[in-house]
């Protein structure tokens, strides 16, 4: 019977099909998506740091309700992708300790500060704008509800990089000074946003395996070069030079083993909220609890 399992799941994933929650699935296939989807709503929860340093020092009014709003769209991304999760039979109570332990990661672009206003500009173009890269595809992934919750995150992450690439044509617009803050900003986050796709295919240990379950469609080296193609006529428009593409792989292992400049920083951040929220899910518990 089990081996008419595996035809079942082989077939599904040969026709293109979707698997769901209460079909059967090899365990390396359950862990892969535990691995992948976990890590991804752990950058969409971590992701929230590198902008949310900027909510209270927003040039104005408008920029301040701009940059809110996309925050709180990264932590609705991130509860989505933990309900995808949980639907593979792990706990978010678990995922989070995973998180703040380390034992699961998240994207390594995290990890880089943000010096100025203009780096919430960038964040949006290039961080968000590799993101949509590496998503869109997954929207087709074989996994059914991991897909279905990448189309609305696509959808909110389009709007995400349309507002950095804005704000960006505005500073352009403006002093020399502001010209040159989004140079800078562009220079310190072009790389990192490429690294973002994972190391080159030769190195990458999980890509074979995700294409053959049809987890991935594209592999890392083919979705960087799409978005690389991508930004340089959006970055012709802009006015701005994109540093070259020669990436400093030791530099990536070492920010994904947890030795970049924002880590510790980031992750002890991240405790703390944990840790005050404690009375709130104790409320909601009891809460859930008392007879109505
Ligand atoms: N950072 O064998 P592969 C966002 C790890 S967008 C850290 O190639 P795989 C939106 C990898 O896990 C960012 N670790 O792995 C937003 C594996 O380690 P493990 C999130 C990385 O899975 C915008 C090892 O290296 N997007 O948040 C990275 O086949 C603005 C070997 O690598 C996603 O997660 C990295 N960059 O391919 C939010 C997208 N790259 O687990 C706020 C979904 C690799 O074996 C503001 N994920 N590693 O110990 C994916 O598409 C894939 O997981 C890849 C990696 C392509 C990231």
């Amino acid at each position: 019977a089990d081996e008419d399992l595996a035809a079942g799941f082989d077939a599904t994933i040969a026709a293109g099909d979707r698997i769901e929650p209460r079909d059967w699935m090899p365990e390396g296939y359950r862990k892969t998506l535990v691995r992948q989807i976990a890590q991804h709503a752990h950058s969409e929860i971590i992701g929230m740091q590198p902008e949310g340093n900027w909510i209270t020092r927003a040039p104005s009014l408008r920029r301040k309700a701009i940059l809110l709003a996309k925050v709180q769209d990264e932590a609705g991304h991130g509860l989505y992708l933990y309900s995808a999760c949980e639907t593979l039979g792990v706990s978010r109570r678990d995922l989070m300790e995973q998180l703040i332990s380390g034992a699961q990661k998240y994207s390594s672009i995290f990890n880089y500060p943000t010096l100025s206003y203009a780096d919430v500009g960038t964040i949006g173009w290039l961080v968000d704008g590799a993101a949509i890269c590496n998503q869109v595809p997954l929207c087709r992934t074989s996994y059914g509800p991991y897909g279905r919750a990448m189309i609305r995150i696509c959808k909110e992450e389009s709007f995400h990089q349309r507002q950095g690439y804005e704000l960006l044509a505005t500073m352009m617009r403006g002093t020399d000074e502001q010209r040159a803050m989004v140079q800078e900003s562009v220079d310190r986050f072009w790389k990192p946003a490429l690294m973002m796709f994972g190391p080159p295919d030769a190195d990458s240990p999980n890509t074979q395996q995700s294409m053959d379950w049809g987890i991935k469609r594209h592999t890392n080296d083919e979705l960087r070069a799409r978005f690389i193609e991508m930004s340089a006529p959006q970055a012709a428009a802009l006015g701005v030079t994109l540093p070259g593409n020669d990436l400093d792989w030791d530099e990536f292992w070492r920010i994904v083993k947890g030795g970049g400049p924002c880590n510790a920083q980031r992750i002890a951040h991240r405790k703390k909220a944990h840790d005050d929220g404690a009375w709130v899910r104790e409320a909601a518990t009891a809460y859930a609890r008392s007879p109505r």
